[in-house]
């Protein structure tokens, strides 16, 4: 999965991008940095891998990974029509999910440049920029959608398309992200290839200074439209990402943070994305895979491969709760914890599973 940090200028998102990935890209208070994005791939933080490969012993151990993007951030009230150039725009809508940086600390030049932080205001301002992306594309196409059916050459899959089309447009005109909008998947489907930037999942990343650290309630409770939240010390944890591991763990638990800014952030993507994680053990490989919550047995098959998911018999499968509970996989086998599960099984999160095939 592939998350895309996303905020104004100067609200720390390189500064998080940092900390999240341990990168060393370059920050900074005046002026805008390169304009190609930052990209790095993050492994997910999953201490039930660490514990199957102590099981296990395999030779090679393989983590989930989301991928993390950092774009330049677009200034507030700038004259242009695009709050992403072209080509980042095109990276933009490759993500999974938004995070959307918001500047919650005091910076002296900072400041003065942009005025004290209000994060809220932040999240408005972006948050219209992000409609208002969509809405012209939206409204283009809506256009281009009556210019055919004028000429008589519009196809049934246009119709369809432009009752979305004209809900969302109305929708985004009275400033609602269209993943508000309670559309169906059906009504989506024709919307699909347009990667509308409201329809991502968002998550909001609070960037806050050492000082004011979790005091701010008062912004989560004001944080309208269910928005899944994080708080971060940016620059702190990136500092952190620096340190030996048990003297990073010595500072957070001076500012009470209780996982790193990866973990945290991990979680809530799988919070906010519905994914999941299940395994598959062996002597050669322990791997964590990610898929989606409501995803069957046949879904976690083709995750690994499409031959799998073709020649599917069944899945072998335990819990990884039970394994770590009883100790081995033989004493699983003993107290008949080794399920079969077939097609339509639900993969459950941490489910270890083995798929049987025909080649
Ligand atoms: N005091 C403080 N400064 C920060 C924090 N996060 C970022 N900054 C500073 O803000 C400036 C802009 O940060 P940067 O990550 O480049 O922002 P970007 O434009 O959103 O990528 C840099 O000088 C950072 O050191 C923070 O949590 N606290
Ligand atoms: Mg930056």
């Amino acid at each position: 999965m592939r998350i895309g940090l996303i905020g104004l200028e100067k609200s720390g998102k390189t500064t998080i991008f940092n900390a999240l990935t341990g990168s060393d890209a370059r920050t900074n208070a005046y002026a805008a940095t390169r304009p190609e994005p930052n990209i790095a791939v993050v492994p997910v933080a999953d201490a039930r891998v660490e514990r199957l490969v102590s099981m296990y012993n395999p030779k090679k151990t393989t983590y989930a990974v989301i991928e993390c993007m950092d774009f330049v951030g677009f200034a507030a009230g700038e004259d242009k029509k695009q709050i992403f150039s072209p080509s980042e725009l095109s990276l933009v809508k490759n993500a999974d999910a938004l995070a959307l940086v918001l500047r919650n600390f005091s910076h002296e030049t900072i400041d003065s440049l942009l005025g004290p932080s209000d994060p809220l205001r932040d999240k408005e301002t972006v948050m219209t920029e992000l409609i208002l992306s969509d809405l012209i594309l939206a409204e283009s196409r809506l256009e281009r959608i009556d210019h055919f059916m004028k000429r008589g050459a519009a196809t049934p899959d246009m119709e369809a398309e432009k009752k979305t089309l004209v809900k969302v447009c109305e929708g985004l005109g009275n400033n609602r992200p269209i993943s508000s909008l309670g559309l169906s998947p059906e009504e989506l489907k024709p919307l699909r290839g347009f990667r509308f930037l409201t329809e991502k999942p968002m998550m909001v990343i609070l960037n806050s200074d050492e000082n004011n650290f979790s005091k701010s309630s008062a912004f989560a409770d004001a944080l309208e439209g269910g928005l899944a939240m994080v708080e971060f010390a940016g620059l702190f944890e990136m500092e952190l990402g620096k340190l030996a591991e048990d003297e990073a763990k010595e500072f957070m638990e001076d500012m009470k943070i209780e996982a790193s800014a990866k973990e945290r952030l991990t979680m809530l993507a799988y919070d906010v994305l519905g994914y999941i994680t299940f395994f598959t053990v062996g002597p050669d490989e322990v791997k964590a895979w990610t898929i989606k919550k409501g995803d069957t047995a046949v879904d976690a098959a083709g995750a690994i491969h499409s031959d799998l998911a073709r020649g599917f018999i069944r899945a072998e499968c335990f819990s990884y709760e039970d394994l770590i509970g009883l100790g081995s996989e033989k004493a699983l086998r003993d107290k008949g914890l080794l399920r079969l599960e077939g097609k339509t099984y639900l993969v459950k999160d941490g489910d270890i599973m083995s798929i049987r095939f025909n080649a």
